[in-house]
C-alpha cells in the first residue's frame, strides 16, 4: 500500500481504538450516575482486538459480538448516538430501546448482534457464513468471543461444522484471561486454544491483542483463506480488560485478579503504543493527537445529548417489533 494509504489507515485504527475508549468511560460515568440503568462490559484494555479485526473486513462482511460488545460495534460502523440511545433505553436507540448494551444489532452494517449468551454469536455467524457461501458471494463472516466460551459446547460444535464444510468465517478468541473471576488456566484442561482448534483441523495462530497492527494482519491473512474457499481460521488474541467484569465490579472489592497484573498490563496499552509507532512512523503530532481527541469527545457528547432528548418508548407499543407474532391458532388470552 501506498504510503499516504497507510498513513490514512493508521489514522482510521487510532480513531477507531480511541472511539471505543471514550465511549465507554462516558458509558461509566452514565451508569454510575444512574443515567443508564443496570451495568455494562466494558471492553477498554482490548480495543486493538475488534479495530484489528474490522479493519480486514468489508461493510458487507459479517460479525457476531459478545456481551461486552460495545467495541466490536463501534469498530465495524456502528453509530455511536444509536448505540448511546439504546443504553439510556430510549425509542432512537438501536433496538428501540428494548434490548440494551447485550443485543444491539445493526443489520445494515452487518453486525448480526451483541450477545448474552457466551458462546451463542458462534453459529449465528457460521449460519450467515454458510449462507455466502451457497449464494457463492465473497463474503466472510467473524465471531468474537472469549476464553470463557472456549468451554461451551456450542463453540466446538460450530468449530467441527465450520472446519469440515469449509465455512468462510473467522473465530476471534479474546483471550483476557478471565471469565467472570475465573481463570483460563483453571477452566480449561487444556488453555492451550491453538492445539484445541488444531484437534478440528483448524488452522490457528497466536496473536498480540494489544498490538492492532499484528491484528491486523493476522486477520487479513485469514479473511483471505476464507474469501479463497480454503475455510475458517482460528485466532487467539491474547488481551485484557482493564476494568472489571462489569461496572459494578469496582464496588464489590474482589481480589480475584492483583493490582500489579493490572498496572503491567496496562504497560502495554493498545493505544498508546500505536500513538507512539504514529510519532516515529508518521510523524504524528501532539497536535493531531490534541485534535483527534477532541473530535472524538465531541462525537460521544453529542451522542449523549443526542440519548438524553430522545424519548422514551411507548409502552403501548411494547408487543410491536417482536421477530415473531404469537402463534394464531392459540388465543390471545393469557399470552397478552
Ligand atoms: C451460556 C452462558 N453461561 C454463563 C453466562 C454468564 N456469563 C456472562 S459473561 C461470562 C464470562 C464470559 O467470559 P469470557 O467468555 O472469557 O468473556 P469476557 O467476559 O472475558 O469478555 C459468564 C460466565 C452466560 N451469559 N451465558
Ligand atoms: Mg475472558
Amino acid at each position: 500500500m501506498e504510503e499516504s494509504l497507510l498513513k490514512l489507515q493508521a489514522i482510521r485504527m487510532l480513531k477507531s481504538m480511541l472511539r471505543i475508549r471514550r465511549f465507554e468511560e462516558r458509558v461509566i460515568r452514565l451508569v454510575n450516575d444512574n443515567e443508564i440503568a443496570g451495568v455494562t462490559h466494558e471492553y477498554i484494555g482490548q480495543e486493538a482486538v475488534a479495530v484489528g479485526v474490522c479493519e480486514a473486513l468489508r461493510q458487507k462482511d459479517i460479525i457476531t459480538s459478545t456481551h461486552r460488545g460495545h467495541g466490536h460495534i463501534l469498530a465495524k460502523g456502528g453509530q455511536p448516538s444509536k448505540m448511546m440511545a439504546e443504553l439510556f433505553a430510549r425509542s432512537t436507540g438501536y433496538n428501540k430501546g428494548r434490548g440494551g448494551s447485550m443485543h444491539i444489532a445493526d443489520l445494515s452494517l452487518n453486525i448480526y448482534g451483541a450477545n448474552g449468551i457466551v458462546a451463542a454469536g458462534a453459529p449465528i455467524a457460521m449460519g450467515a457464513a454458510w449462507t455466502q457461501l451457497i449464494k457463492s458471494t465473497s463474503e466472510v463472516a467473524v465471531t468474537f468471543f472469549g476464553d470463557g466460551a472456549m468451554n461451551q459446547g456450542v463453540l466446538h460444535e460450530t468449530m467441527n461444522m465450520a472446519s469440515l464444510w469449509k465455512i468462510p468465517m473467522i473465530f476471534v478468541c479474546e483471550n483476557n484471561g478471565y471469565a467472570v473471576t475465573f481463570s483460563a488456566d483453571e477452566a480449561s484442561a487444556n488453555p492451550n486454544f491453538a492445539e484445541r482448534a488444531a484437534a478440528y483441523r483448524m488452522p490457528s495462530q497466536l496473536v498480540d491483542g494489544m498490538n492492532v497492527q499484528e491484528v491486523y494482519k493476522a486477520a487479513q491473512a485469514a479473511v483471505e483463506r476464507a474469501r479463497n474457499g480454503e475455510g475458517p481460521t482460528f485466532l487467539e488474541c491474547k488481551t485484557y480488560r482493564y476494568m472489571g467484569h462489569h461496572t459494578a465490579e469496582a464496588t464489590m472489592g474482589i481480589t480475584y485478579r492483583t493490582k500489579e497484573e493490572i498496572e503491567q498490563w496496562k504497560l502495554k496499552d493498545p493505544i498508546r503504543h500505536f500513538i507512539s509507532h504514529m510519532e516515529h512512523v508518521y510523524s504524528w503530532s501532539a497536535l493531531d493527537q490534541e485534535q483527534l481527541e477532541s473530535e472524538m469527545i465531541q462525537e460521544i457528547e453529542a451522542a449523549v445529548e443526542y440519548a438524553r432528548v430522545s424519548p422514551n418508548p411507548n409502552p403501548e407499543d411494547s408487543l410491536l417489533n417482536m421477530y415473531s407474532t404469537p402463534y394464531e391458532g392459540i388465543p390471545a388470552k393469557g399470552w397478552v
